[in-house]
């Protein structure tokens, strides 16, 4: 494909001049929804796979969500999971997509060590089932597959920035079952010359980010402990260092990774890396909270060094005057747990994005500052409600990992 014919604005129709039809799974976590907002957008029509849960699980796209009344829908959600078979091949049969998008997986890492049979199951063998599907069904010349794979296949990493060449060293459980999904991947491109392809993505984050990982954890944190609404902040690992780039920008890659002449695989990353001690720094200063560290390993702690007061009241000091922080110099704001230690680290992750940015043209809207503000922003906004419920005499809730 040629940078110049990549119009991401343009309505998208395949070879009868109807809309490209998209399935999605895991359309319900943070990439999915981020992904199906682009493709309507383009004019697909999307399907999304989603579980039966025992609450509402829709939170993320219900603002795309169509009553199913309506006619000529273009979002259509299905109950399915990943470890069933025939209902994924019946999704795929009755949808048959010009594009599979397979984002569904049990995501995070340290949870994968206490249940490491069900991810080999849901990210692993979840992945066989939709390539294996596609080939029952007659459709590989059709349909194009992407499949989620990940920075975490690198681990113990063999070189510093990692590219498609670099070799794997999976140090989890989930890293494991995605490295079976990478290889099943690239067999069937191989073995039945279908159109699948890896994205190997480093992380990516935003304002929807699942509260425990490290990012959306400390954000939420960070607006709790600045609103006078949390005391302290337990991490794990500060020394571990990420390439943490904007979902919005990696959704956008996973188009592109499918309208390319040729299936291939591709990193995907910002090639910078930051520490998650700088992460809590970013996200504190922010609101003008200037935070030092002192201490080594468990014993480690973050200090508030000084306070920008304007700052804090442009940013924090919500419209009324409805809190009076409780913050001072030298107060302890966050400390270390060893309880979400791993039993094995990834200690450093830098990609090397040029094979993508030459090849595919893709670029990035979003340095880290832009990320850390845009997750500050909202989570200070998202907490100030329960400023507001507490002052009313409501109930909030506390959730913590
Ligand atoms: P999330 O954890 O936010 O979303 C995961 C999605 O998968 C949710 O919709 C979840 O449903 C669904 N899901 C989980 N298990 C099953 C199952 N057994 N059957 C059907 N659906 C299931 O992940 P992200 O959006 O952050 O990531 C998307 C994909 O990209 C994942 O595969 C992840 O491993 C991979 N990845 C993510 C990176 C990142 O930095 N975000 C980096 C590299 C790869 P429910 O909402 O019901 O829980
Ligand atoms: P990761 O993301 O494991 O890279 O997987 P996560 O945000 O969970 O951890 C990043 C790093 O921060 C350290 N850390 C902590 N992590 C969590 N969750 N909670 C803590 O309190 C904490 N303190 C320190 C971790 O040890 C780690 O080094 C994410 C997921 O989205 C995967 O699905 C995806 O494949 C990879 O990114 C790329």
């Amino acid at each position: 494909m040629n940078k110049k014919e990549l119009n991401t604005e343009s309505l998208t129709l395949n070879a009868e001049s109807q809309p490209k039809v998209a399935l999605i799974t895991g359309i319900t976590g943070q990439d999915g929804s981020y992904l199906a907002e682009f493709l309507l957008k383009k004019g697909y029509v999307v399907h999304g796979i989603i579980r039966r849960s025992s609450l509402f699980n829709t939170d993320r796209i219900d603002h795309l969500y169509q009553d199913p009344h309506v006619e000529n829908r273009n979002l259509i959600l299905h109950y399915g999971d990943m470890t069933d078979s025939m209902n994924l091949t019946k999704i795929i049969q009755e949808t048959k997509p010009d594009e599979i998008y397979n984002l569904a997986a049990m995501s995070h890492v340290h949870v994968s060590f206490q249940t490491p049979e069900y991810v080999a199951n849901a990210d692993g063998i979840g992945t066989l089932r939709i390539l294996e599907a596609v080939r029952f069904l007659g459709l590989t010349k059709k349909t194009r597959v992407y499949q989620a794979s990940t920075s975490e296949l690198y681990g113990k990493v063999q070189e510093i920035p990692q590219s498609e060449t670099t070799p794997f060293y999976p140090r989890s459980p989930y890293a494991v079952a995605k490295m079976y999904a990478f290889w099943i991947t690239v067999n069937y491109r191989e073995a039945y010359d279908m159109f699948a392809c890896n994205g190997i993505l480093f992380n990516h984050e935003s304002p929807v980010r699942g509260e425990t990982f490290v990012t959306r954890k400390i954000t939420r944190a960070a607006a709790k402990i600045a609103l006078g609404l949390q005391d302290k902040l337990y991490l794990g690992n500060l020394d571990a260092k990420r390439d943490w780039g904007h979902a919005k920008d990696y959704v956008k890659m996973m188009w592109m990774i499918l309208q390319a002449d040729e299936p291939e695989d591709w990193v995907i990353a910002t090639g910078k890396t930051t520490p998650v001690r700088e992460f809590v720094k970013m996200a504190f200063g922010y609101c003008g909270i200037e935070l030092r560290f002192e201490g080594a390993g468990v014993d480690e702690v973050g200090i508030i060094d000084s306070i920008d007061k304007e700052r804090y009241n442009e940013v924090v000091s919500l419209q009324s005057t409805i809190h009076d922080s409780q913050l001072t110099i030298g107060q302890v704001v966050v400390a270390v747990d060893p309880r979400y230690f791993r039993p094995t680290e990834v200690d450093l992750l830098m990609g090397d994005p040029s094979k993508a940015e030459k090849k595919l043209g893709w670029n990035r809207e979003y340095e880290l500052k832009d990320l850390v503000d845009d997750m500050m922003q909202s989570d200070l906004k998202l907490m100030t409600k329960d400023v507001y419920l507490k002052e009313g005499g409501y109930r909030t809730n506390s959730y913590f990992e």
